[in-house]
Protein backbone atom coordinates (compact mmCIF):
# COMPACT_ATOMS: atom_id res chain seq x y z
CA UNK A 1 0.00 0.00 0.00
CA UNK A 2 1.11 3.73 -0.53
CA UNK A 3 2.84 4.94 2.17
CA UNK A 4 1.44 9.30 2.34
CA UNK A 5 4.40 11.21 3.77
CA UNK A 6 3.71 14.01 5.45
CA UNK A 7 1.85 16.86 4.08
CA UNK A 8 2.57 19.63 5.95
CA UNK A 9 4.51 22.75 4.14
CA UNK A 10 4.72 26.18 5.97
CA UNK A 11 2.65 24.94 8.94
CA UNK A 12 -0.08 23.45 7.58
CA UNK A 13 -1.35 20.23 5.61
CA UNK A 14 -0.57 21.40 1.49
CA UNK A 15 -4.10 20.71 -0.61
CA UNK A 16 -3.47 21.41 -4.04
CA UNK A 17 -6.08 23.56 -5.95
CA UNK A 18 -6.21 23.42 -9.63
CA UNK A 19 -7.77 26.27 -11.16
CA UNK A 20 -8.65 25.96 -14.64
CA UNK A 21 -8.08 30.01 -14.75
CA UNK A 22 -4.96 29.73 -16.89
CA UNK A 23 -3.90 32.96 -16.76
CA UNK A 24 -2.07 35.58 -14.58
CA UNK A 25 -2.59 36.42 -11.69
CA UNK A 26 -4.42 32.44 -11.23
CA UNK A 27 -1.10 31.23 -13.22
CA UNK A 28 1.28 32.69 -10.22
CA UNK A 29 0.09 30.60 -7.74
CA UNK A 30 0.38 27.09 -9.72
CA UNK A 31 3.96 27.86 -10.83
CA UNK A 32 4.81 28.45 -7.32
CA UNK A 33 3.25 25.11 -6.21
CA UNK A 34 4.79 23.28 -9.72
CA UNK A 35 8.48 23.68 -8.61
CA UNK A 36 7.78 24.41 -4.77
CA UNK A 37 5.51 22.34 -2.87
CA UNK A 38 3.93 19.95 -5.41
CA UNK A 39 8.02 18.48 -6.19
CA UNK A 40 8.53 18.28 -2.40
CA UNK A 41 5.90 15.82 -1.71
CA UNK A 42 7.00 14.04 -4.24
CA UNK A 43 10.39 13.60 -3.02
CA UNK A 44 9.07 12.71 0.31
CA UNK A 45 6.66 10.21 -1.06
CA UNK A 46 10.47 8.70 -2.41
CA UNK A 47 11.56 8.49 0.87
CA UNK A 48 8.55 7.18 2.66
CA UNK A 49 7.80 4.62 -0.20
CA UNK A 50 11.47 3.54 -0.30
CA UNK A 51 11.61 3.99 -4.56
CA UNK A 52 15.12 4.69 -4.91
CA UNK A 53 16.87 1.66 -3.49
CA UNK A 54 21.01 0.82 -2.57
CA UNK A 55 20.93 -2.59 -3.99
CA UNK A 56 24.41 -3.19 -3.11
CA UNK A 57 26.47 -1.48 -0.78
CA UNK A 58 29.05 -3.14 1.95
CA UNK A 59 31.44 -0.81 3.55
CA UNK A 60 32.05 3.11 3.91
CA UNK A 61 34.72 3.19 2.23
CA UNK A 62 33.09 1.54 -1.39
CA UNK A 63 35.06 3.74 -4.07
CA UNK A 64 32.87 2.93 -6.97
CA UNK A 65 28.90 3.73 -7.73
CA UNK A 66 26.82 2.53 -10.30
CA UNK A 67 23.40 4.15 -10.56
CA UNK A 68 20.69 3.50 -12.98
CA UNK A 69 16.96 3.20 -13.61
CA UNK A 70 14.20 1.53 -15.13
CA UNK A 71 15.20 -0.84 -17.98
CA UNK A 72 18.64 0.12 -18.10
CA UNK A 73 19.02 -1.24 -14.56
CA UNK A 74 18.51 -4.37 -15.51
CA UNK A 75 21.08 -4.05 -18.33
CA UNK A 76 23.04 -3.31 -15.92
CA UNK A 77 22.52 -6.62 -13.49
CA UNK A 78 23.32 -8.28 -16.98
CA UNK A 79 26.82 -6.44 -17.59
CA UNK A 80 27.50 -6.96 -14.36
CA UNK A 81 26.77 -10.79 -14.22
CA UNK A 82 28.82 -10.57 -17.81
CA UNK A 83 31.73 -8.96 -15.88
CA UNK A 84 31.71 -11.94 -13.40
CA UNK A 85 30.33 -9.33 -10.23
CA UNK A 86 27.57 -10.94 -8.48
CA UNK A 87 26.45 -9.12 -5.06
CA UNK A 88 29.29 -10.92 -2.88
CA UNK A 89 32.08 -10.12 -5.66
CA UNK A 90 30.62 -6.14 -5.98
CA UNK A 91 30.74 -5.39 -2.12
CA UNK A 92 34.14 -7.57 -2.11
CA UNK A 93 35.54 -4.91 -4.62
CA UNK A 94 33.49 -1.73 -2.72
CA UNK A 95 31.02 -1.17 -5.46
CA UNK A 96 28.04 0.21 -4.74
CA UNK A 97 24.70 -0.17 -6.98
CA UNK A 98 21.81 2.59 -6.74
CA UNK A 99 18.29 1.84 -8.44
CA UNK A 100 16.61 4.53 -9.35
CA UNK A 101 12.58 4.32 -8.72
CA UNK A 102 11.61 8.00 -9.53
CA UNK A 103 14.13 9.89 -11.65
CA UNK A 104 12.19 12.93 -11.20
CA UNK A 105 12.95 15.18 -9.04
CA UNK A 106 15.54 13.79 -8.08
CA UNK A 107 15.46 13.07 -4.32
CA UNK A 108 18.72 14.29 -2.39
CA UNK A 109 18.79 12.69 0.90
CA UNK A 110 19.57 8.78 -1.39
CA UNK A 111 22.00 10.31 -3.98
CA UNK A 112 23.95 12.15 -0.33
CA UNK A 113 23.40 8.81 1.90
CA UNK A 114 24.78 6.74 -1.92
CA UNK A 115 27.52 9.12 -2.59
CA UNK A 116 29.19 9.68 0.58
CA UNK A 117 32.86 8.10 0.37
CA UNK A 118 33.00 7.36 -3.08
CA UNK A 119 35.99 8.26 -5.70
CA UNK A 120 33.62 8.00 -8.78
CA UNK A 121 29.72 7.87 -9.71
CA UNK A 122 28.91 6.14 -12.78
CA UNK A 123 25.37 6.97 -14.45
CA UNK A 124 24.38 4.83 -16.85
CA UNK A 125 21.65 5.94 -18.81
CA UNK A 126 19.65 5.74 -22.29
CA UNK A 127 19.76 8.99 -24.49
CA UNK A 128 21.17 12.52 -22.77
CA UNK A 129 22.40 12.93 -19.71
CA UNK A 130 19.21 13.41 -17.51
CA UNK A 131 20.21 11.76 -14.24
CA UNK A 132 24.01 12.62 -14.51
CA UNK A 133 22.81 16.13 -14.35
CA UNK A 134 20.99 15.77 -11.47
CA UNK A 135 23.18 13.72 -9.73
CA UNK A 136 25.91 16.57 -10.31
CA UNK A 137 23.42 19.23 -9.85
CA UNK A 138 23.28 17.75 -5.93
CA UNK A 139 26.72 16.97 -5.33
CA UNK A 140 28.55 19.89 -7.37
CA UNK A 141 30.58 22.01 -5.27
CA UNK A 142 30.54 19.30 -2.23
CA UNK A 143 34.05 18.87 -0.28
CA UNK A 144 34.98 15.39 -1.32
CA UNK A 145 32.48 15.11 -3.35
CA UNK A 146 33.00 12.02 -5.73
CA UNK A 147 33.74 12.65 -9.66
CA UNK A 148 30.27 11.73 -11.36
CA UNK A 149 30.66 10.18 -14.81
CA UNK A 150 28.40 8.55 -17.65
CA UNK A 151 28.62 10.19 -21.30
CA UNK A 152 32.39 10.47 -21.18
CA UNK A 153 34.97 9.42 -19.12
CA UNK A 154 36.93 11.64 -17.07
CA UNK A 155 39.58 12.82 -19.90
CA UNK A 156 36.37 13.70 -22.56
CA UNK A 157 36.22 10.19 -24.40
CA UNK A 158 32.51 8.67 -25.23
CA UNK A 159 31.87 6.08 -22.61
CA UNK A 160 27.80 5.80 -23.41
CA UNK A 161 26.62 6.95 -26.18
CA UNK A 162 23.80 9.79 -26.20
CA UNK A 163 22.12 8.38 -28.89
CA UNK A 164 20.45 4.86 -29.41
CA UNK A 165 19.86 2.40 -27.18
CA UNK A 166 22.31 0.52 -24.60
CA UNK A 167 22.49 -3.04 -24.36
CA UNK A 168 24.60 -5.27 -21.71
CA UNK A 169 27.40 -5.34 -23.84
CA UNK A 170 27.76 -1.86 -24.46
CA UNK A 171 27.55 -0.94 -20.66
CA UNK A 172 29.70 -3.72 -19.89
CA UNK A 173 32.64 -2.56 -21.78
CA UNK A 174 32.02 1.19 -20.67
CA UNK A 175 31.73 0.03 -16.71
CA UNK A 176 34.77 -1.88 -17.15
CA UNK A 177 37.37 0.72 -17.57
CA UNK A 178 35.92 2.61 -15.03
CA UNK A 179 36.00 -0.31 -12.52
CA UNK A 180 40.06 -0.76 -13.34
CA UNK A 181 40.48 3.05 -12.87
CA UNK A 182 39.77 2.19 -9.25
CA UNK A 183 40.95 -1.23 -7.91
CA UNK A 184 41.57 -4.71 -8.91
CA UNK A 185 38.70 -6.62 -11.09
CA UNK A 186 39.83 -10.14 -11.71
CA UNK A 187 37.26 -11.11 -13.11
CA UNK A 188 36.75 -7.32 -14.93
CA UNK A 189 40.10 -8.18 -16.52
CA UNK A 190 39.60 -11.69 -17.57
CA UNK A 191 36.32 -10.53 -19.61
CA UNK A 192 38.48 -7.96 -21.00
CA UNK A 193 40.84 -10.57 -22.28
CA UNK A 194 38.44 -13.16 -23.75
CA UNK A 195 36.15 -10.22 -25.28
CA UNK A 196 38.32 -8.95 -27.51
CA UNK A 197 38.51 -11.56 -30.05
CA UNK A 198 34.71 -11.59 -29.79
CA UNK A 199 34.62 -7.78 -30.35
CA UNK A 200 33.64 -7.82 -33.63
CA UNK A 201 29.72 -8.52 -33.80
CA UNK A 202 28.82 -11.37 -36.38
CA UNK A 203 25.99 -9.70 -38.58
CA UNK A 204 23.71 -12.77 -39.61
CA UNK A 205 22.54 -12.45 -43.07
CA UNK A 206 18.87 -11.79 -42.66
CA UNK A 207 16.69 -10.71 -45.25
CA UNK A 208 15.21 -6.95 -45.33
CA UNK A 209 12.01 -7.33 -45.66
CA UNK A 210 10.08 -4.25 -46.29
CA UNK A 211 6.34 -3.57 -44.33
CA UNK A 212 3.58 -3.70 -47.29
CA UNK A 213 -0.05 -3.15 -47.14
CA UNK A 214 -2.30 -6.26 -46.45
CA UNK A 215 -3.04 -7.98 -50.02
CA UNK A 216 -6.05 -6.51 -51.46
CA UNK A 217 -6.08 -3.43 -49.23
CA UNK A 218 -6.78 -0.26 -51.50
CA UNK A 219 -3.81 1.26 -50.62
CA UNK A 220 -1.75 -0.84 -52.31
CA UNK A 221 -3.10 1.23 -55.49
CA UNK A 222 -3.86 4.40 -54.27
CA UNK A 223 -0.56 5.30 -52.75
CA UNK A 224 1.08 4.63 -55.99
CA UNK A 225 2.34 8.17 -57.58
CA UNK A 226 3.39 9.50 -61.09
CA UNK A 227 6.81 9.15 -61.53
CA UNK A 228 8.61 12.05 -60.48
CA UNK A 229 6.68 13.30 -58.06
CA UNK A 230 6.98 15.08 -54.61
CA UNK A 231 4.40 13.58 -52.09
CA UNK A 232 3.74 14.19 -48.54
CA UNK A 233 3.33 11.13 -46.00
CA UNK A 234 0.70 11.13 -43.08
CA UNK A 235 -0.51 8.79 -40.31
CA UNK A 236 -2.52 5.68 -41.00
CA UNK A 237 -1.45 2.61 -42.97
CA UNK A 238 -0.22 4.98 -45.50
CA UNK A 239 2.84 5.76 -43.50
CA UNK A 240 4.13 2.80 -45.09
CA UNK A 241 5.33 4.63 -48.20
CA UNK A 242 8.18 6.43 -45.87
CA UNK A 243 10.14 2.68 -45.84
CA UNK A 244 9.06 1.10 -49.65
CA UNK A 245 11.57 0.90 -52.27
CA UNK A 246 13.16 4.41 -52.13
CA UNK A 247 16.10 3.00 -54.33
CA UNK A 248 15.17 5.46 -57.56
CA UNK A 249 16.57 8.87 -57.80
CA UNK A 250 16.58 11.12 -54.46
CA UNK A 251 14.97 8.11 -52.53
CA UNK A 252 11.74 8.12 -55.23
CA UNK A 253 10.14 5.03 -55.48
CA UNK A 254 6.31 4.28 -57.50
CA UNK A 255 5.06 6.30 -54.51
CA UNK A 256 6.92 9.29 -55.45
CA UNK A 257 9.61 11.66 -53.59
CA UNK A 258 8.17 11.22 -50.23
CA UNK A 259 8.75 14.71 -48.79
CA UNK A 260 8.07 14.90 -45.34
CA UNK A 261 5.77 13.51 -42.75
CA UNK A 262 3.17 15.73 -40.41
CA UNK A 263 1.51 14.91 -37.11
CA UNK A 264 -2.07 13.30 -37.62
CA UNK A 265 -4.37 16.21 -39.17
CA UNK A 266 -1.31 18.12 -40.32
CA UNK A 267 -1.20 16.35 -43.73
CA UNK A 268 -0.18 19.44 -46.09
CA UNK A 269 0.00 21.83 -44.47
CA UNK A 270 3.85 21.68 -44.56
CA UNK A 271 3.57 22.56 -48.06
CA UNK A 272 2.60 26.14 -47.02
CA UNK A 273 5.40 26.30 -45.33
CA UNK A 274 7.41 24.70 -48.25
CA UNK A 275 6.21 26.13 -51.66
CA UNK A 276 7.88 29.46 -51.73
CA UNK A 277 11.08 28.16 -50.95
CA UNK A 278 11.15 25.34 -53.88
CA UNK A 279 10.88 25.51 -57.83
CA UNK A 280 8.41 22.25 -57.73
CA UNK A 281 5.15 23.60 -57.99
CA UNK A 282 2.96 20.81 -56.74
CA UNK A 283 2.28 18.59 -53.95
CA UNK A 284 0.45 14.71 -53.89
CA UNK A 285 -0.72 14.32 -49.78
CA UNK A 286 -1.53 11.49 -49.03
CA UNK A 287 -4.93 11.48 -46.35
CA UNK A 288 -6.95 8.80 -44.45
CA UNK A 289 -10.55 9.25 -44.13
CA UNK A 290 -10.15 8.57 -40.39
CA UNK A 291 -7.47 11.27 -40.28
CA UNK A 292 -9.19 13.74 -42.70
CA UNK A 293 -12.26 13.56 -40.53
CA UNK A 294 -10.53 13.88 -37.39
CA UNK A 295 -8.38 16.74 -37.72
CA UNK A 296 -7.04 16.78 -41.61
CA UNK A 297 -9.77 18.42 -42.77
CA UNK A 298 -8.30 21.81 -40.53
CA UNK A 299 -5.49 20.72 -42.79
CA UNK A 300 -6.80 21.03 -46.05
CA UNK A 301 -8.70 23.81 -45.23
CA UNK A 302 -5.04 25.57 -44.51
CA UNK A 303 -3.87 25.02 -47.52
CA UNK A 304 -6.99 26.62 -49.55
CA UNK A 305 -6.80 29.65 -47.64
CA UNK A 306 -2.72 29.73 -48.53
CA UNK A 307 -3.64 29.35 -52.28
CA UNK A 308 -0.88 26.73 -52.30
CA UNK A 309 -1.38 23.80 -55.18
CA UNK A 310 -1.90 20.70 -53.41
CA UNK A 311 -3.42 17.09 -54.32
CA UNK A 312 -4.84 15.30 -51.39
CA UNK A 313 -5.55 11.88 -52.37
CA UNK A 314 -8.23 11.21 -49.73
CA UNK A 315 -8.05 7.68 -49.13
CA UNK A 316 -11.51 6.18 -48.19
CA UNK A 317 -11.52 2.81 -46.93
CA UNK A 318 -13.66 3.60 -44.33
CA UNK A 319 -11.81 2.84 -41.42
CA UNK A 320 -8.92 3.95 -39.15
CA UNK A 321 -7.35 0.80 -40.03
CA UNK A 322 -3.84 1.32 -38.63
CA UNK A 323 -4.79 1.19 -35.38
CA UNK A 324 -6.72 -1.65 -35.62
CA UNK A 325 -9.79 -1.05 -38.16
CA UNK A 326 -11.99 1.14 -35.92
CA UNK A 327 -14.63 3.23 -37.42
CA UNK A 328 -13.71 7.01 -38.70
CA UNK A 329 -15.77 9.02 -35.93
CA UNK A 330 -17.89 11.20 -38.10
CA UNK A 331 -17.74 9.74 -41.33
CA UNK A 332 -19.59 10.75 -44.15
CA UNK A 333 -20.20 9.37 -47.39
CA UNK A 334 -18.16 10.48 -50.33
CA UNK A 335 -20.99 12.80 -51.71
CA UNK A 336 -21.07 14.59 -49.01
CA UNK A 337 -17.57 14.84 -48.75
CA UNK A 338 -17.64 16.43 -52.05
CA UNK A 339 -20.25 19.00 -50.99
CA UNK A 340 -17.91 19.76 -48.01
CA UNK A 341 -14.80 19.97 -50.02
CA UNK A 342 -16.27 22.19 -52.57
CA UNK A 343 -17.92 24.73 -49.62
CA UNK A 344 -13.86 24.39 -48.10
CA UNK A 345 -13.28 25.78 -51.77
CA UNK A 346 -11.47 22.99 -53.18
CA UNK A 347 -10.86 23.76 -56.63
CA UNK A 348 -11.38 20.10 -58.62
CA UNK A 349 -12.41 17.03 -57.29
CA UNK A 350 -12.21 13.53 -58.56
CA UNK A 351 -13.93 10.08 -57.55
CA UNK A 352 -11.65 7.39 -58.16
CA UNK A 353 -13.21 4.25 -57.48
CA UNK A 354 -13.36 0.35 -58.34
CA UNK A 355 -17.40 0.48 -58.15
CA UNK A 356 -18.35 3.21 -60.79
CA UNK A 357 -21.71 2.35 -60.93
CA UNK A 358 -22.04 2.99 -57.40
CA UNK A 359 -21.93 6.61 -58.23
CA UNK A 360 -24.56 5.99 -61.64
CA UNK A 361 -27.94 7.28 -59.52
CA UNK A 362 -26.04 9.63 -57.38
CA UNK A 363 -26.68 13.26 -56.78
CA UNK A 364 -22.96 14.49 -56.93
CA UNK A 365 -22.10 18.59 -57.56
CA UNK A 366 -21.34 19.44 -60.88
CA UNK A 367 -17.63 20.07 -60.55
CA UNK A 368 -17.21 16.12 -59.40
CA UNK A 369 -15.34 13.82 -62.08
CA UNK A 370 -15.62 10.20 -61.31
CA UNK A 371 -13.22 7.28 -62.86
CA UNK A 372 -13.12 4.18 -62.56
CA UNK A 373 -9.65 2.67 -61.18
CA UNK A 374 -9.95 -1.05 -61.87
CA UNK A 375 -10.88 -3.68 -59.54
CA UNK A 376 -7.70 -2.78 -57.53
CA UNK A 377 -9.19 -0.55 -54.65
CA UNK A 378 -10.23 -2.97 -52.54
CA UNK A 379 -10.96 -2.95 -48.66
CA UNK A 380 -7.88 -5.59 -46.64
CA UNK A 381 -9.19 -8.47 -45.59
CA UNK A 382 -8.44 -7.56 -42.04
CA UNK A 383 -10.77 -4.91 -42.11
CA UNK A 384 -13.30 -6.93 -43.93
CA UNK A 385 -13.35 -9.23 -41.16
CA UNK A 386 -13.39 -6.41 -38.97
CA UNK A 387 -15.89 -4.26 -40.11
CA UNK A 388 -18.09 -7.02 -41.84
CA UNK A 389 -22.03 -5.65 -42.13
CA UNK A 390 -21.27 -2.70 -39.85
CA UNK A 391 -22.34 -0.85 -43.16
CA UNK A 392 -23.88 -3.44 -44.51
CA UNK A 393 -27.53 -2.11 -45.13
CA UNK A 394 -25.70 1.56 -45.82
CA UNK A 395 -26.94 2.42 -49.53
CA UNK A 396 -24.25 5.65 -49.27
CA UNK A 397 -21.46 4.87 -52.00
CA UNK A 398 -18.32 4.03 -49.78
CA UNK A 399 -20.16 3.36 -46.72
CA UNK A 400 -20.89 -0.13 -47.21
CA UNK A 401 -19.54 -3.60 -45.73
CA UNK A 402 -15.83 -3.05 -45.60
CA UNK A 403 -15.18 -6.25 -48.05
CA UNK A 404 -16.70 -4.39 -51.03
CA UNK A 405 -15.16 -2.56 -53.08
CA UNK A 406 -13.94 1.14 -51.41
CA UNK A 407 -13.32 4.55 -53.39
CA UNK A 408 -10.95 6.72 -53.68
CA UNK A 409 -11.35 10.31 -53.97
CA UNK A 410 -8.61 12.60 -55.27
CA UNK A 411 -9.26 16.20 -54.18
CA UNK A 412 -7.31 19.28 -55.67
CA UNK A 413 -6.55 21.99 -53.34
CA UNK A 414 -5.10 25.60 -53.88
CA UNK A 415 -5.85 28.14 -56.43
CA UNK A 416 -3.55 26.59 -59.35
CA UNK A 417 -3.09 22.99 -60.76
CA UNK A 418 0.34 22.15 -62.76
CA UNK A 419 -0.03 19.15 -64.72
CA UNK A 420 1.28 16.75 -62.87
CA UNK A 421 -1.37 16.12 -60.53
CA UNK A 422 -3.99 14.44 -62.47
C1 LIG B 1 -3.49 12.86 -32.75
C2 LIG B 1 -3.31 11.39 -32.99
N1 LIG B 1 -4.25 10.53 -32.53
C3 LIG B 1 -4.13 9.20 -32.77
C4 LIG B 1 -3.06 8.72 -33.46
C5 LIG B 1 -2.90 7.24 -33.67
N2 LIG B 1 -3.11 6.86 -35.05
C6 LIG B 1 -2.10 6.50 -35.86
S1 LIG B 1 -2.59 6.01 -37.35
C7 LIG B 1 -4.22 6.27 -36.95
C8 LIG B 1 -5.29 5.92 -37.92
C9 LIG B 1 -5.34 6.70 -39.14
O1 LIG B 1 -6.45 6.26 -39.87
P1 LIG B 1 -6.75 6.76 -41.34
O2 LIG B 1 -6.46 8.22 -41.44
O3 LIG B 1 -8.11 6.33 -41.73
O4 LIG B 1 -5.64 6.01 -42.22
P2 LIG B 1 -5.49 4.45 -42.56
O5 LIG B 1 -4.86 3.78 -41.37
O6 LIG B 1 -6.84 3.91 -42.89
O7 LIG B 1 -4.54 4.44 -43.72
C10 LIG B 1 -4.34 6.74 -35.66
C11 LIG B 1 -5.63 7.03 -34.99
C12 LIG B 1 -2.08 9.65 -33.92
N3 LIG B 1 -1.02 9.26 -34.62
N4 LIG B 1 -2.23 10.97 -33.67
Amino acid sequence: MPVIPDLEIDGKPYRHQPDGRLVRPFLDGLEATLFGARLELARRYAVANDLNRITVRTADDDRVGLVAAGKTYLDLRQALRQLGLDDAELGRRGVRLLELGMVHPLEPSIVDSFAAGLAEIVVVEEKRSFIEAAVKDRLYGRAGAPLVTGKVTPDGQVMLARSGELDPDIIAQAIAGRLLAHGDFPSVRAWLDRAKPRRKRISLPLLARTPFYCSGCPHNTSTRAPEGSLVGAGIGCHAMVLLMDHDGPAGSSRFGEIVGVTQMGGEGAQWIGMAPFLERQHLLQNLGDGTFHHSGSLALRATVAARVNVTYKLLYNSAVAMTGGQQAIGLRSVPEITRMLLAEGVKRIIISTGEPKDYRRVALPRTVSRCGAGGADRAGAGDSRRGAGRHGSDPRPGMRDRAAPQTQTRVGAGAEHSGDDQ
